[in-house]
């Protein structure tokens, strides 16, 4: 087989955000758009490792997975790639990527992967696509890293392409070429075996299934999960129905489909409504939801009782020994994204460990958990996750949340409820506005900054309730392993009471701009009175005091959120 040069030009559009490059489908099928990027990735992503490299490469099913595998495999072939895992049918679930890079493969190290998946947004013809290169740690490439991959696509002339190669991915098995001489494998892998044996290691499934089946408790203990039609369909199964025993009835959307059904794999209170509702039926103790890579959560006690994130987060935290992994290391310090509220520092100070506090995207946990710092973080949309692997883990926060309840052996409610009694309670919320005109954004986001320094010490109020600015700043982060720097960051007011709120431009849309608004506040453990409240009702002075101050629906001409969670 030969390899053919072929000439191309730069798109200016392919800087990847908060988690690779994400656009709608009908971009990346634009002649040579795809090949271009790939090309940048190839040379930023491996530089000086590309000659003889070995990367893992799969997606969450979604449309155009298939033919962009094909794209991957014909450039590597001809970027001298020595080798590449794929997932059978071009399928992997983004944390077992992770977790197979990590691992490496018959002995041989890995350089990295390519992800092929734009997460929770919708699939098919019309919908997303996204590409994502994650580095031989497992995790998502750091910004100097997906800078040069940038730097790159702006300057491009040509990429290197094996045309002839063929390559059928949808049977398990070897497959070598001979390239101008040189030997490239295609080594096609079942996609779920070594991520289901990886939680096997880390977690008790006799426990859990003894939880399940009553056997520990004297009654059953039901679970009803939704797969949304996404990438962990394949893994819940294997694990819950085969290893733990769960009615396979109770697997909702466990087929992966390229378009998820037509729907928006989200695991929130608002994409994942069908799961809600038949949680409110009262007839599982227990619920989760996953997006279209596997790698957000959503926790649900009965009735659907939701869990944020800030608070699942910080409820493993406080229970970590519950999960075998942790007895056999020592637990390092905790992480969250900047947004998230700080439920789980104040876990952190009881244990006196170290806490980091991050910008948002996975990408920025990952030198603290190399450098053995940290070793349980999560964000505030949804992911959770360790240093199993260098991804926000789905399956991995469900099953912990199993195992905590198998040790615990109570509801998922009076865990929480528990533990504000013993923490006190960071009230969240997060208001987004999608799809918004991006220069009402920009403005919007200019005016507040511009603001903020008078702010600094003002009284503002809403519904009779009073705050105080205590500071205002656009948040920066110093790296503390590697000392990089990454600034504006977030727009945060932090009142005297502890309560604050942060806007941000969302780094993951593939349309217009997602404007979103995080809340949050805290109530005391001995404030028993609105320990319980609802957290809308909690926040809603503090929500009008925000949109007040930025103008929203001046900026935006919105009324009202499109998704709250
Ligand atoms: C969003 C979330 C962020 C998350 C990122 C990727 O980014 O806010 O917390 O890490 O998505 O998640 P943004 O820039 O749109 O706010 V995933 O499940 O898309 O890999
Ligand atoms: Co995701």
């Amino acid at each position: 087989l030969s390899v053919t040069v072929v000439p191309t030009k730069p798109f200016k559009d392919q800087k990847p955000g908060t988690s690779g490059l994400r656009k709608k489908v009908p971009e990346f099928q634009q002649q040579h758009y795809t090949e271009n990027f790939i090309q940048a990735v190839l040379d930023g992503g491996l530089s000086d490792r590309k000659n003889g490299a070995v990367l893992v490469v799969g997606g969450d099913g979604r449309f155009l997975c298939m033919e962009a595998a094909n794209v991957i495999i014909k450039l590597a072939a001809a970027n001298g790639v020595s080798r590449l895992i794929v997932g059978q049918n071009a399928f992997f679930s983004t944390p077992a990527v992770s977790a197979l890079i990590r691992k490496g493969f018959e002995g041989r190290q890995i350089d990295g992967g390519i992800i092929l998946t734009a997460s929770h947004n919708p699939g098919g013809p019309r919908g997303d696509f996204g590409i994502k290169f994650n580095c031989d740690n497992g995790g998502p490439a750091p910004d100097g890293v997906t800078n040069r991959i940038y730097e790159i696509t702006t300057k491009i002339s040509e990429y290197r392409i094996v045309n002839d190669l063929q390559c059928d991915f949808t049977q398990i098995g070897r497959y070598e070429f001979n390239v101008e001489g040189r030997n490239f494998v295609v080594d096609v892998v079942d996609p779920v075996e070594d991520y289901v044996k990886l939680m096997q290691q880390i977690f008790d499934f006799d426990k859990i299934r003894q939880l399940l089946s009553g056997k520990l408790t004297g009654s059953r203990f039901k679970v009803l999960l939704d797969s949304m039609h996404g990438a962990t369909g394949p893994y819940v199964s294997t694990i819950l129905c085969d290893h733990l025993g769960a009615a396979s009835e109770d697997m909702l959307r466990t087929v992966p489909k390229p378009d998820f059904g037509n729907g928006h794999p989200d695991p929130n209170l608002t994409y994942a409504k069908a799961l809600v509702d038949r949680s409110k039926q009262g007839d599982h103790d227990f619920g989760a939801a996953f997006d279209g890579d596997g790698d957000r959560n959503m926790i649900l006690g009965r009735n659907g009782f939701f869990v944020t994130p800030s608070d699942s987060l910080a409820v493993i935290a406080d229970n970590i020994e519950a999960i075998p992994y942790f007895r056999n290391r020592r637990v390092s310090g905790f992480a969250r994204s900047m947004p998230t509220a700080g439920a789980v520092d104040l876990v952190a100070k009881a244990k006196g460990m170290e806490i980091f506090e991050t910008p948002t995207g996975w990408k920025y946990f990952g030198n603290l958990m190399d450098a053995g710092r940290m070793c349980l973080c999560g964000e505030e949309s949804f992911g959770t996750g360790s240093d199993h692997i260098r991804e926000k883990d789905g399956v991995w926060a469900m099953l912990a949340w199993l195992q905590i309840l198998a040790e615990r052996q109570t509801s998922v409610q009076n865990l929480v409820q528990m533990h504000w009694k013993k923490y006190g309670r960071n009230v969240f919320t997060r208001y987004d506005y999608e799809n918004v005109d991006g220069s009402g954004a920009n403005l919007l986001m200019n005016f507040m900054e511009a603001q903020m320094p008078a702010f600094i010490g003002r009284e503002l109020s809403a519904n009779n309730v009073k705050y105080t600015v205590a500071s205002a700043d656009n948040f920066q982060y110093k790296d503390p392993i590697d000392g990089s720097v990454a600034t504006k960051q977030g727009l945060r007011f932090l009142f005297t009471d502890g309560s604050r709120f942060v806007f941000r431009l969302s780094g993951t849309g593939s349309a217009g701009a997602t404007i979103r608004l995080y809340v949050d506040s805290y109530i005391p453990p001995g404030d028993s009175g609105r320990l319980f409240m609802d957290s809308q009702d909690l926040l809603k002075p503090l929500i009008l005091v925000a949109l007040d101050l930025s103008k929203m629906e001046q900026f935006t001409g919105r009324k009202a959120p499109t998704v709250i969670t």
